[in-house]
């Protein structure tokens, strides 16, 4: 039985003002990380320009600890203090009960004292080994710390939303879970499941290895764990933006999100696909076998898909919106989307980002043509597409409603975050421009260009050099006006003006009562079937491989 429904309970639960403070606080911590993080990006991008403003910067002893910086900031700990704050809230109201508070607050503290480790490290120039880690690199054991105490924040995110899915369950027998609260709970549970190859790595043999206990590492054991984490948790950064797209902003556009059966397949083939594909970071690596990078790659391709299917959905969303809004033809629906909100704009241009991001990182994970890009400025094109954009402009634009939703206060300077949105976009896409040509040309990546003695040697480097560094600027003053609008907005915002409500939308499409559709809801039986596929993905490699081929020192060489 099939009929429309609501992914959320109408009732409108309201999570207790003390827990909403703490989820906030969460954040914070993610946006001064952001802070921190696109600082560095600055002298990053205009290093490729040839301008090199490293020496303005205080604490800075060289490229690697500004990189390590930028990379460590932005993608590990913005991301997951964002995550941290809004998935538990999104699965709270989507189940209309509140989280624990002990959890809440559990969750808030391993994040801040991770966050205060690994920047003591980062700042004292002890862990220049950029945010990959890689040994034999190494850094004071303060840095990895840090970062297993953030990873345990997530772990206990996770599990604040586990038990309150849990009660849900108890109290609603044979009910559908609803689908908001689902696709959280279905996205941190693949994250806690990838991370087991950064636990590993970091617990077994770094931490040991930075403080002594442990003479010898082995590096290329090390980069596998790194890399069975590390490709899931660019799918542990997405998802929250995605459920934003799915799930929230038809309902801010006044569409609808089109299938809930859809939606829940989407998730369950990222918990399936999102891990068994690690290899396409290291198809140059040796000691792998070309067959299990090659089943890697076609793994990849498979993961590919369930973004796909994204694409057409959240456009449809957006799509019944714009139609609602009296759009009309083939595109004219889309002029009519509300592109005075600035919520709104963010995220439909981090989408469009993400088309790019997409096409980018197919090519990527064509065994061959990698070969061409590897350890280019493609890479970070990539990257900033995705992370950079779809990612980080989303959370951006949510960042629009769910500030003031959470200190209610009105949004402050809503002309300017629409500006902003705008500035954002066309800085990445012409830094990305940069970036791109500037790696097919042969500019590697993680490379103090401004110094490189070579730079004008390389055909066409000073153009992508200009385009990376302008595109970087206006990234820069873009963020620098997110922040303004956000400050103010918890300064002086108006007080009691915030939204009453969270912006969840309906679907076209709901939850079946009966048949097949029930079994999306076992997401027990799904995480056994994500460990068989690991197994398959992983096993040969290690049970070759090990035992560990513990022969590296460590190396501080910046
Ligand atoms: Fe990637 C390297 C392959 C997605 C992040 N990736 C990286 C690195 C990062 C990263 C950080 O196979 C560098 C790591 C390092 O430091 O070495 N990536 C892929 C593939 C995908 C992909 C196949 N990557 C991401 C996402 C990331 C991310 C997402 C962060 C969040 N990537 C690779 C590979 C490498 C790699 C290799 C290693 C390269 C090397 O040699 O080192 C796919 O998941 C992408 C699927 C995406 C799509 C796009 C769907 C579009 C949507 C938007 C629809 C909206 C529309 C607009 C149409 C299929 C959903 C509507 C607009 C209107 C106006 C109406
Ligand atoms: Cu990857």
């Amino acid at each position: 039985m099939k009929g429309a429904s609501v992914v959320h309970d109408p009732t409108g639960y309201q999570i207790p003002p003390s827990q909403r403070r703490v989820l906030a606080w969460t954040i914070y911590v993610g946006y001064a990380a952001l802070a921190a993080g696109v600082a560095h990006g600055l002298a990053q991008a205009l290093s490729y320009a040839g301008i090199n403003i490293l020496q303005y910067f205080p604490f800075l002893k060289s490229y690697y600890q500004g990189l390590t910086a930028h990379g460590v900031a932005n993608a590990l700990i913005m991301t997951f203090a964002f995550s941290n704050g809004f998935l538990p809230l999104l699965t709270a109201r989507a189940l209309s009960r509140p989280m624990k508070s002990g959890l809440v607050w559990g969750s808030f503290v391993l994040l801040l004292a991770g966050n205060v480790l690994t920047a003591y490290a980062v700042v004292t120039n002890q862990a220049s080994v950029l945010y990959t880690s890689y040994a034999p690199l190494q850094a004071h054991w303060t840095y990895y710390t840090g970062l297993v105490l953030v990873v345990l924040s997530t772990y206990v995110a996770a599990v604040s939303m586990w038990i309150a899915l849990k009660g849900w369950r108890r109290e609603h027998p044979g009910a559908r879970i609803p689908l908001l609260a689902f696709i959280c709970v279905v996205s941190y549970t693949m994250w806690c499941l990838a991370s087991v190859g950064i636990a590993v790595s970091f617990i077994g043999f770094l931490i040991p290895w930075s403080v002594g206990w442990l003479e010898f590492v082995d590096p290329l054991l090390n980069r596998t764990l790194f890399w069975f984490t590390g490709h899931a948790i660019v799918y542990a950064w997405l998802l929250p933006a995605y459920i934003s797209w799915y799930a929230l902003l038809p309902r801010q556009v006044e569409g609808k999100l089109v299938s809930d059966p859809l939606t829940r397949v989407v998730f369950i083939m990222f918990l399936l696909l999102s891990i068994p594909t690690g290899f396409h970071h290291q198809y140059t690596d040796p000691g792998i076998s070309t067959g299990m990078k090659a089943m890697h790659a076609v793994l990849t391709f498979g993961v590919f898909y369930p973004s796909l299917a994204t694409a057409f959905t959240v456009v449809a969303g957006l799509e019944i919106g714009g139609r609602n809004r009296g759009g009309t033809g083939l595109l004219g629906w889309i002029p009519k989307l509300p592109w005075g909100d600035p919520s709104v704009v963010a995220q439909v241009l981090a989408m469009f980002t993400f088309v790019f991001g997409g096409i980018t990182g197919l090519i990527n994970a064509s065994y061959s043509i990698n070969q061409v890009i590897h350890n280019t400025a493609w890479i970070p094109g990539h990257f900033h597409m995705t992370v950079g954009s779809a990612v980080a402009l989303t959370f951006m634009g949510v960042a629009y409603w769910l500030i003031p939703y959470l200190t209610d206060r009105e949004l402050w300077g809503r002309k300017l975050a629409v500006l902003q949105g705008w500035m954002y976009t066309v800085g990445v896409l012409v830094m990305a421009r940069g970036l791109i040509s500037a790696g097919l040309s042969g500019v590697p990546r993680r490379t103090f260009f401004a110094e490189a003695v070579y730079r004008d040697s390389i055909e066409g480097a000073r153009l992508s050099g200009v385009l990376t560094g302008i595109g970087g600027t206006l990234m820069t003053v873009s963020a620098v006006l997110f922040f303004v609008v956000i400050g103010m907005t918890v300064l002086v915002g108006r007080k009691g003006g915030g939204p009453r409500d969270i912006p969840a939308a309906e679907t076209l499409t709901g939850p079946a009562t009966g048949g097949w559709e029930l079994k999306l809801d076992r997401i027990g039986w799904w995480v056994v079937a994500a460990v068989v596929l690991i197994l398959i993905a992983y096993g040969p490699f290690l049970l070759t491989y090990l035992p560990p081929n513990l022969v590296s020192p460590g190396y501080r060489f910046f």
